[in-house]
């Protein structure tokens, strides 16, 4: 029998609504919903493919457990026993810090990622905490946190309302969007240009994004935030700063000005390779429009200088007045965020409470660098542990993080691993013990943490759109179960896990003077809450508690998970508006222009206006049916334009002799890797450009179809030591490498590395 369900596509950050088709239990068909108050039917490739994606037969169906050196299929049971058992002595032995926790990209498309990594984390009380943020977006987070005292208040660029967009380092054609949730972000992209707006694209590649752009700058590598403070500086220079709106909250305009005193369009032309009067006129445009947004993304964010480029972004949004009005960049405000307090000055945004053991980079946002995994692991230090013990979940940094080579090394070296992942994969062909999640058609959806960037304020819920196979285990209930193993309790009753975050939650809502349900009786409120699970009760929590909620029958008619489910495409919530200065959390309460860590890095960047890098650098870039490292394994999204090829400019191509097709090897200094060539002049000259997650020729892993086209591990290049030293974010943008054709010896010598 056929049937539809809705089911929002986990795959990419544009978070689109599904009418899935099922037949006998299966997804046999995927089309856009047009009734989706946000998507309004729009899909991709990969989401008309996410039958295939989730019936993939290489999908893990039961838990592995490691016996005698092989992993062989085992019960859950068998599986979390020996979870405890692998972690415990560990703590005990060597410390909380001993165990690592990594956490991978898809953590925010599940449920479950939100929900249970964060008690996971607390329960162990670990500081060795690696995610894939540190391999993206971290320097966005810490120029938030020092900006506007929250690290998860990120200005989105209204894309549906402005009417300049200066998008730097991103390709929303191919990648469908980052910290800028829009379904359809090209046709937004269009509807801009036709309602009379202009779009400029900084991008040393001319993607489909610049292709669409009625300017496109090709900029060198790694220097954007030089580039974006000559802007900055034009503003101060030509007197168009006008702060608008925001001019109230705003501190440091003065200090500001003077500290960017040295970055002139002249002084930065160099090393951008941009001419001086592009950047003037980049600047007026910018300053002249009616309304404008500046958004960054990898481009500007995995680059020596992310932080400073992240900062810039918004203090131009800022200078121009446009931070936080519409068709300028705004807040959004989600459902299941905390009830907006007064506003009044925060506790702010501390950097480096604690360090690494190794090689001491600070903690950002309770966080390590990924790039600082495999030596937090394989390099004992006089003092504190290594880590012995790893929990991943959802995450492959054999492929996505610095010198997969070492990483794999100290990942077979570790005392105890369990990977939370439906294959067996690079990085989890290590665990001792696997945990395979359901297929998404298999699990409900909330995105918790794409609605806090989302261009239109709105609610969206799916349950799961065909019922557990038997034998699988939801993956909110293996995070709970892995919790309880992780931390000494073992066996407990996974609803415990919930309950617990429920009555705390509640309890200190009733305690704060500000909530809807300040004074109420917490376990009065609980038993109100409705929903069939223990996430479905948190939901249900959060969206009462949240801006829009019902207040536990304080604001009738107010969200409630109930209400949510009577609207199965989602309930839209209006335009972002503005909210400033209620969200600031810095100490002032005001927006922080100049903070100290930011001033204390910009003698770094005036030492890069000298840099002139003569060899190649290499940026890498994303194909739109590809998703990172693990979506090479579904036929239907690979092949074609799909290929880990390496993209060379025709000069550097003639220069090194290199044909179009023939194999090259590229060189770095984290190794080399040969791959071949693609000789185009859509990247510009000096640059060359291969993508990320690829590699799949490792052994001991259970990905077949991936493994007949594996490419090759751009990563291996990188030794893991470039970092933008504020976040912590790994350098993946703008490397020095060496090319060569395979047949002939390396022709660049190693003055290309310096
Ligand atoms: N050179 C270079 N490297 C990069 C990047 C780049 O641009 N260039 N990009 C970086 C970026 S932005 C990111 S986010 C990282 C990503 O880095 P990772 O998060 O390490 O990589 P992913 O490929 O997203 O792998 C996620 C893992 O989750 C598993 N998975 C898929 N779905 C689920 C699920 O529902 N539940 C669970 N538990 N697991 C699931 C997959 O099988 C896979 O093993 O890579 C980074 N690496
Ligand atoms: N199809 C697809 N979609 C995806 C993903 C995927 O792997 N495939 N991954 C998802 C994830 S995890 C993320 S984080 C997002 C990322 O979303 P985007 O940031 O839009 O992704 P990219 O396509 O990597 O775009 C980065 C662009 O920066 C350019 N660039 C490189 N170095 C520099 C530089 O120094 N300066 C400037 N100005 N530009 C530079 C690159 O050429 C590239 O075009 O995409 C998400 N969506
Ligand atoms: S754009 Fe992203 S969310 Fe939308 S269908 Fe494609 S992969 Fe899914
Ligand atoms: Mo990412």
């Amino acid at each position: 029998m056929s049937r539809t369900a809705l089911r929002i596509c986990p795959l990419c950050e544009a978070t689109c609504g599904l009418t899935l088709t099922i037949d006998d239990g299966r997804v046999t068909g995927a089309r856009g919903d047009r009734d989706d108050v946000f998507s309004k039917g729009f899909i991709c490739p990969k989401g008309a493919a996410f039958g295939a994606v989730d019936s993939d037969p290489d999908r893990l169906r039961t838990p592995l457990v490691r016996v005698d050196g092989e992993l062989r299929e085992a019960t859950w049971e068998e599986a979390f026993d020996a979870v405890a058992a692998g972690i415990r002595p560990v703590v005990e032995r060597y410390g909380p810090h001993a165990v690592g926790v990594v956490l991978g990209n898809p953590n925010v498309h599940t449920m479950a990622g939100a929900l249970y990594p964060p008690l996971l984390i607390a329960g162990l009380g670990t500081r060795s905490l690696f995610t894939a943020s540190t391999l993206d977006q971290m320097p966005k987070h810490v120029s938030s946190g020092l900006l506007f005292g929250d690290a998860n208040l990120i200005p989105v660029p209204d894309l549906d309302r402005t009417d300049h967009l200066l998008l730097i380092g991103a390709n929303p054609l191919e990648s469908n969007g980052s910290l800028c949730t829009a379904p359809d972000f090209p046709g937004r992209l269009r509807a801009l240009k036709a309602r009379g707006g202009t779009l400029t694209v900084v991008d040393p590649r001319r993607t489909r994004t610049a292709r669409l752009a009625d300017r496109h700058l090709a900029v060198r590598p790694g220097t954007d935030a030089l580039l974006l403070a000559a802007m900055a500086h034009t503003l101060f220079d030509e007197d168009l700063v006008d702060l608008g709106g925001c001019a109230p909250y705003v501190d440091g305009l003065d200090e500001l000005g003077a500290a960017l005193r040295d970055f002139t369009p002249e002084a930065v032309s160099g090393a951008c390779d941009v001419d001086a009067e592009t950047v003037r006129a980049l600047a007026r445009e910018l300053a002249a429009a009616p309304t404008a947004a500046v958004y960054g993304r990898i481009g500007s964010c995995t680059v020596p200088h992310g932080t400073l480029a992240s900062w810039l972004v918004d203090v131009l949004n800022v200078l121009t007045g446009n931070l936080d009005r519409p068709g300028g960049a705004l807040f959004p405000q989600a459902a299941t965020d905390r009830t907006p307090r007064p506003a009044g000055p925060g506790r702010g945004f501390a950097l480096g409470r604690w360090h690494s053991r190794v090689r001491r980079h600070p903690e950002a946002k309770g966080e390590l660098p990924m790039s600082a995994l495999a030596e937090e692991i394989d390099t004992p230090t006089d003092e504190g542990e290594p880590v012995r013990a790893l929990v991943a979940v959802a995450a492959n940094p054999v492929l996505s993080a610095p010198d997969g080579d070492r990483l794999d090394k100290a990942l077979g070296s570790l005392d105890f691993m369990v990977s939370v992942d439906p294959y067996l994969n690079e990085t989890s062909r290590h665990a001792d013990v696997v945990l395979p999640p359901p297929p998404p058609a298999q699990s409900p959806h909330h995105d918790f943490a794409f609605n806090t960037l989302a261009v239109r304020n709105q609610v969206r819920y799916t349950r799961p759109a065909v019922p557990l196979e038997p034998g699988r285990m939801a993956e909110t209930e293996i995070l709970a179960r892995l919790v309880l193993a992780a931390t000494g309790m073992h066996g407990a009753d996974p609803a415990a896990v919930d309950d617990l975050v429920v009555g705390r939650t509640l309890g200190k809502a009733a305690g704060d003077p500000h909530s809807p349900v300040h004074g109420r009786d917490p376990k009065e409120l609980a038993a109100l809450l409705g929903g069939g699970s223990g996430p479905e009760r948190r939901l249900d929590m959060m969206l009462r508690l949240g801006p829009y909620g019902d207040g536990f029958g304080a604001e009738p008619g107010g969200l409630t998970l109930e209400k949510l489910l009577a609207h199965p495409h989602g309930i839209d919530l209006g335009p972002l508006r503005p909210r400033l200065p209620q969200p600031l959390k810095t100490r002032s309460g005001k927006v922080e222009l100049l903070p100290a860590p930011i001033a204390a890095d910009l003698p770094r960047l005036r030492a890069a206006l000298a840099d002139r890098p003569g060899g190649l650098v290499l940026v890498g870039r994303r194909h739109l049916r590809s998703n990172n490292s693990w979506m090479h394994n579904v036929p239907a999204l690979t092949g074609g334009s799909n290929r880990c090829t390496l993209h060379v400019h025709p000069d550097d191509a003639g220069r090194l002799g290199v044909r179009d097709g023939q194999p090259v090897r590229v060189r770095g200094a984290g190794g080399e890797v040969t791959a071949p060539a693609e000789v185009t002049d859509a990247v510009r000259p000096g640059v060359v450009s291969l993508p990320h997650g690829w590699g799949h020729d490792r052994p001991g892993t259970r990905t077949r179809h991936a493994a007949t086209d594996p490419g090759v591990n751009v990563n291996q290049l990188l030794d893991g030591s470039l970092l933008d030293p504020l976040s912590g974010n790994a350098v993946l943008n703008g490397v020095p490498v060496e090319v060569a054709p395979v047949a002939e010896a390396v022709t660049e010598t190693s003055g290309a590395l310096t």
